[in-house]
């Protein structure tokens, strides 16, 4: 169900399922409320309905989000609503017993508005306990909290990247402006940055404990780096490219000195319960992030503290990292025991995203190309269905790392070597809608492999093909 609702709905399976559970809340809540009032009038104590309302709501609303002050609110607006509905009802029932259409009509309208008021409280509590670093508890955004020390250390390298995006209507510029987010929680975990930690644990010389401060005393660097989620579309929008601030995890893997045998690692987040297991190379290329485009990283992207290992799928790059275990014996993550392939390196694409009509008539078409860690050096745009090619224009790769760790991080500081290029093709349109194919060489000179295939379970690969219709333009 979960993989039918990933590569077949896709964001659509998101949204249904945060409807699908508003409903439920109500549905949870109403029943409480009704609950409270049936019990109130069979012991016929007049204060029942309003206090086992307050108190059922706020049970059910500290259960569901572990945060029993905000609950209050929920329940607070519950209670109100079954006061004054109590309180109108009795007033107006002198004489008249409460088995008539119209008690039972008031009695029924009171638990809606009721229900009602405790998912609207509810809400507001949540988006009112948001954390420092910005964003709401569904979708954090971009957002993350300002830093006037990163922003001027990142401020150069953003002016470069401006100047390497090509801009056409449909495509993102190199950094990207709405990063793509993928949760296995519909609610993001919300760490007090005083109060998180990571424990660095399992076969180790010895196990260690940081604490957020510890992590920003330790020098660290930039580095442009881009995430693909190996559950998007071939053309999908999960791939985009942002400027992370973080500690080398070289650090990390040296002071633990890794005593096991099998070459491997679990990152674990206890915010989320998620978990991903892949070798312990790849985390020594990797970064300790807390940075995010010259801001603290958004809660909606891991804060306090993600991993970001260079050139594997998004899904182990966990957020809201809380623990480093070096294993002895592998073990599966928590999308490889769903069915997924998703820790390993990513396939290479050219995504076609930019169409746009120029004035003279002409179409330029663009996206980015990414081919992870082995670097792109080429793509090639096809008008006829692959028989002739051409090739396109490519900006130059992103500047390299920089900052006080990033010689001895393992970034590379000539240039990104773990973020997209982008390209752009112009050309005069045939009459009508045409198919646009493009496909990427990696550095080395390999042409990615022409055959389609979908998501499950190994990741999107294949040339690109768009159709291309002038006149919508
Ligand atoms: N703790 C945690 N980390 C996680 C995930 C998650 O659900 N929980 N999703 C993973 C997946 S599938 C991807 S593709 C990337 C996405 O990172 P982003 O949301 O910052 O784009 O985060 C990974 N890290
Ligand atoms: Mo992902």
């Amino acid at each position: 169900m979960i993989t039918f609702a990933i590569t077949v709905l896709g964001d659509l399976g998101q949204k249904l399922n945060l409807v699908f559970a508003t409903l439920l809340v109500a549905a949870a809540f109403a029943l409480v409320t009704g609950l409270a009032v049936a019990i109130g009038r069979r012991v016929d104590v007049p204060v029942v309905p309003t206090l086992g309302t307050a108190a059922g709501v706020w049970a059910l609303t500290a259960a569901a989000t572990v945060r029993p002050v905000p609950a209050l609110g929920a329940a607070a607006g519950a209670a109100v609503v079954v006061a004054a509905a109590e309180l109108a009802g009795s007033s107006e029932a002198v004489g008249v017993t409460t088995e008539d259409g119209n008690g039972r009509r008031r009695v029924v309208s009171a638990l809606g508005v009721a229900a009602a008021a405790a998912t609207v409280g509810t809400a507001v509590g949540r988006t009112q306990t948001t954390d420092a670093s910005g964003g709401s508890a569904t979708n954090a955004g971009n957002g993350g909290s300002g830093d006037s020390e990163l922003a001027f250390e990142v401020e150069d390298q953003v002016a470069t990247a401006e100047e390497r995006s090509y801009d056409i209507d449909g495509m993102d510029p190199a950094i990207s402006e709405g990063f793509y987010q993928v949760d296995i929680s519909s609610v993001n975990p919300n760490f007090d940055t005083d109060e998180w930690t990571l424990s660095v644990t399992g076969a180790v010389e010895a196990e260690f404990e940081l604490t957020y401060d510890d992590i920003r005393e330790m020098d660290h660097e930039h580095r442009f780096m881009t995430l693909r989620c190996v559950g998007e579309s071939l053309n999908g929008h999960k791939t985009d490219t942002a400027i992370w601030t973080g500690v080398p995890l070289s650090t990390i893997v040296e002071e633990a000195a890794p005593t096991g045998d099998c070459g491997c690692v679990m990152l674990r987040s206890d915010g989320d319960d998620f978990y991903e297991q892949f070798p312990l190379d790849a985390l020594e290329d990797g970064l300790l992030a807390f940075g995010m485009n010259g801001r603290h990283l958004p809660r909606g992207h891991g804060a306090p503290v993600r991993a970001l290992i260079p050139g594997h799928w998004g899904e182990i790059n966990v957020k809201w990292l809380t623990e480093v275990e070096f294993l002895e014996a592998e073990a599966e993550g928590y999308w490889e025991k769903r069915g997924w392939h998703g820790t390993g390196p990513v396939e290479t694409v050219a995504k076609i995203h930019g169409q746009q009509r120029r004035e003279d008539g002409q179409v330029v078409v663009g996206g980015h190309a990414y081919a992870g860690t082995r670097g792109i050096s080429e793509v090639e745009v096809s008008l006829d269905g692959g028989e002739t090619w051409e090739t396109a224009e490519l900006t130059e790769r992103l500047p390299g790392a920089w900052g006080p760790a990033a010689e001895v991080g393992g970034g590379n500081t000539e240039y990104a070597e773990d973020a997209w290029r982008s390209w752009r093709y112009v050309y005069d349109p045939p009459d009508g809608a045409h198919d646009v194919v493009a496909r990427a060489y990696e550095a080395d000179g390999t042409l990615q492999p022409e055959e389609e295939r979908g998501a499950f379970p190994n990741g999107p690969a294949g040339w690109v093909e768009q159709t291309i219709d002038p006149s919508d333009l």
